[in-house]
């Protein structure tokens, strides 16, 4: 027997295999069909204090390497995914609750009443959403980034996690984990967000694809996996003491491997999930474990961050 049971926040998780936030998790019958699909985890759609319609369609395209999306935070508001989150907190899969606040001010709202309803559920902090129109990607600010976090931890007394955006310059993993591993309440770090502001063109029509922001989008699926699994490992070297989420690029087991010998715990699937629908997690849990078993591995964390260098 292969065990894709893994270790989160000291919670059990069947397999490592969530959804990205954004995909398949907007409404309570999609994050529904995840939990009954055997997700090893679901995470609900970034919330804000109030719903949002979002941007105006299309702004989400499939290509033949990934998507490009610029949803613009459509949402039911926070309220819908908390009563979501309460109602299966006790139930078999974990679940992680996205924040995306759009101020400071909101995000330590939609906190508050987090631990007012009790709620033991990890809050996924959202700092590197790249569609709202005139807002930039928190996490790239690094000044903000460590004010964001003061102000949090300043009066959210649990464990949470931070969505990020991919970093490109080893002197930017350097000084975002050097903010990072000053908040050790921040527990577990999500790399990588989609790589933001990518431009698809359609040649024959000579168009851009999606209508918001002149055609500028995140970018998704096989364009961001090695981008992902740099993301992955650069923070797992920096910050041994929180746990480190996949996301980017994955559609096989191979590619799940691949995050986990980078150092991620669980791993999120977005463009894929969208493209196939819930079925894709337990195919992905049956690729996984047929590759540990014919490698020799008996457990997913055997496999943990054992990346070789050269
Ligand atoms: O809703 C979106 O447009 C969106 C968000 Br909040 C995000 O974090 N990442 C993304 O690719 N799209």
């Amino acid at each position: 027997m292969t065990a894709l049971t893994t270790s989160f926040l000291g919670r059990q998780h069947a397999t490592p295999l969530l959804n990205a936030s954004g995909v398949w998790c907007s409404t309570a019958t999609e994050l529904d069909a995840l939990v009954a699909a055997g997700a090893g985890g679901v995470v609900t759609k970034s919330c804000t204090l109030a719903p949002r319609a979002g941007n105006p369609e299309p702004r989400y395209v499939a290509t033949r390497l990934g998507s490009i999306n610029s949803m613009g935070l459509p949402n039911e508001g926070f309220a819908y995914y908390l009563d979501w989150a309460a109602a299966h907190a006790d139930g078999p899969t974990p679940i992680l609750l996205s924040v995306a606040g759009l101020t400071v001010a909101d995000n330590l709202a939609i906190l508050a009443a987090v631990r007012a309803a009790g709620l033991r559920v990890p809050v996924e902090l959202n700092l590197s959403c790249p569609n709202v129109p005139g807002k930039p990607q928190l996490a790239y600010d690094l000044d903000a980034l460590d004010a964001t976090l003061a102000a949090v931890t300043a009066e959210h007394d649990l464990p949470f996690g931070l969505k990020l955006p991919p970093y490109f310059d080893l002197v930017h993993f350097d000084e975002a984990a050097a903010v990072l591993n000053t908040y050790p309440l921040v527990a577990f770090l999500t790399c990588i967000n989609s790589i933001g502001n990518g431009l698809v063109i359609d040649v024959e029509t000579e168009s851009v694809v999606i209508r918001p922001k002149d055609g500028f989008g995140g970018i998704g699926g096989d364009y961001v996996l090695p981008t992902a699994l740099a993301n992955v490992n650069a923070f797992h070297r920096r910050c041994p003491d929180k746990q480190i989420v996949g996301c980017g690029g994955v559609s096989t087991g191979e590619h799940v491997f691949a995050h986990l010998l980078a150092g991620a715990s669980l791993v999120q699937v977005g463009t894929a999930l969208h493209r196939e629908g819930p079925g894709l997690l337990p195919r992905l849990a049956d690729e996984l474990a047929a590759l540990l078993r014919r490698k020799g591995y008996t457990t997913v964390d055997e496999v943990r961050g054992r990346l070789r260098t050269l």
